[in-house]
């Protein structure tokens, strides 16, 4: 069978120990059973001519070779803070009042699609499939196919794709989504962004022609479609249900704490934390009766913090935290434990399963493997409740989580207080449900049906 060569903004070693970041982990699972190839950023920042001369590193871990490329200061500045993170992340999670257009950034993240084209055409085989991931890379099959590489090339989008109404602002949308239809495959998380994208190519075919859209025009044909993304279900469940995770169980829940709420995401804006601690308030205000049973954990660790939107909210949740802590925390009881680093994923797990409740209130989010996580992990017999926000692509899926509204305070808090008061049989149908849907749609199923359709197979 043909070689698999994934292509991701960063890699991590797949035999390193806990990282955070969905893609990371869904990566590291889909290069496991292949003799592959996974090309990216090594995370590595040099100074800005290094790059010029310096080749890509190559290294075999466990039956995959990992080839990296560091970045300049200036790509990184330009291509990966500049227009990934600052243009299409925000743009993307329908948030374009934090974007910020800027020519430099543009160009540097051309430059950098660029140079990886040149280097991984140089590593890949005529039979090998191409599968590149995310929206740093958006551009890259179209810069392979300049080069004459004629590979199956497939493309997975990690992150929503908003209406066409709204990606039509970033300037060079014409530019950027041509590059799309350089694809065999493009996939996207839920129908629901499969469908933004198949409106947005539909209304901007305005017969502009090769000029414009030069791979729209090309004659290949892009299959566009969803592949909702999923978990190793059997072995969060192994993590899930150590000894370690026992005690630390048994650590939680103690003295007059039964309402353990947990809640665990990268330090996003996207994750909508700000509104769930403002949430949570609005619960203990609304239901006097849960104060000292109850605590809320939050687990988010910091990512991209030379970006002003990301320290912004970081500050903010520090204030909340302690202004709920201070109004209504006692002796005994501090509501809120915030907790702001990385920790590793056994310890998720055993925290997932000595949790009444799952937090999960992203005011927009791809899919959510947190939620996923959540389910796999509770204990069968005595399950807790999954609550989602309605903006998660996992909400299309995960129908008997208590489905709220994130932005409306007053509903997650009546949403909070249902799951703490929640039969024990209403738990169990709904954990079983769900754990039935989590299952069906686990990592296996979304790499094998991507890559069958890449590779022309049935799906
Ligand atoms: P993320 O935005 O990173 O992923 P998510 O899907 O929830 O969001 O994945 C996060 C992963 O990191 C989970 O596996 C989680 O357990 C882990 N993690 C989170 N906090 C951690 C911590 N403190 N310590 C250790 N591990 C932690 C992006 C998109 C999502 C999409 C995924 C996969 O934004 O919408 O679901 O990719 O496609």
């Amino acid at each position: 069978m043909s070689r698999l060569v994934i292509v991701s903004n960063r890699v991590a070693d797949p035999s390193a120990g806990p990282q955070s970041g969905g893609l990371a982990v869904a990566v590291g699972a889909a290069l496991q059973d292949g003799n592959g190839l996974w090309f990216g950023w090594s995370g590595e920042i040099v100074e800005n001519d290094a790059t010029d001369r310096s080749g890509v590193n190559l290294e075999r871990s466990g039956n995959v070779t990992v080839a990296t490329v560091p970045l300049s200061k200036r790509d990184y500045e330009n291509y990966y803070l500049g227009y990934a993170n600052r243009v299409l992340w925000p743009v993307f999670h329908y948030r374009l009042d934090l974007a910020e257009f800027d020519n430099a950034a543009l160009s540097g993240y051309k430059a950098v699609n660029q140079r990886f084209a040149k280097s991984i055409a140089a590593l890949i085989d005529p039979d090998d499939v191409v599968w590149i991931h995310d929206y740093h890379l958006i551009p890259l099959a179209a810069e392979l196919r300049k080069l004459g590489v004629d590979n199956r090339i497939g493309f997975f989008l990690h992150i929503p794709f908003p209406p066409p109404e709204m990606v039509s602002a970033v300037p060079e949308h014409d530019w950027l989504f041509d590059t799309l239809f350089a694809y065999d495959v493009v996939g996207f998380q839920t129908e629901q962004d499969a469908a933004n994208f198949r409106r947005y190519a539909a209304e901007t075919d305005d017969g502009a022609g090769p000029v414009t859209h030069p791979f729209r025009n090309s004659g290949r044909m892009t299959d566009i479609r969803s592949f909702p993304i999923g978990i190793d279900v059997d072995s969060f469940i192994e993590m899930a249900e150590t000894t370690d995770a026992t005690n630390r169980i048994a650590r939680l829940v103690r003295g007059d704490v039964t309402n353990h709420v947990i809640g665990v995401e990268r330090l996003d804006y996207s994750k909508g934390l700000p509104d769930r601690f403002r949430a949570f308030r609005r619960f203990l205000e609304m239901y006097p009766e849960e104060r000292k049973k109850t605590v809320l954990m939050q687990i988010a660790p910091p990512t991209r913090g030379e970006l002003a939107a990301y320290t912004e909210i970081r500050t903010e949740l520090e204030q909340l935290s302690g202004s709920i802590n201070g109004a209504f925390g006692d002796f005994d009881w501090t509501p809120v434990r915030y907790i702001h680093r990385s920790v590793p994923r056994e310890t998720l797990a055993a925290l997932f399963r000595g949790s009444k409740v799952g937090l999960v209130t992203p005011l927009r989010d791809g899919m959510n493997l947190v939620a996923k996580e959540y389910v796999a992990a509770q204990v069968p017999d005595d399950p807790g409740v999954l609550i989602l926000s309605q903006f998660a692509g996992a909400a299309a899926d995960l129908e008997e989580a208590l489905i709220v509204n994130p932005y409306d305070a007053d509903e997650v808090a009546q949403a909070l207080s249902k799951a703490v008061t929640m039969d024990l049989g209403e738990r169990r149908d709904r954990h079983q449900k769900l754990l039935t849907r989590v299952r069906k749609n686990d990592i296996v199923k979304w790499r094998t049906d991507f890559l069958n359709c890449l590779r022309g197979e049935a799906a």
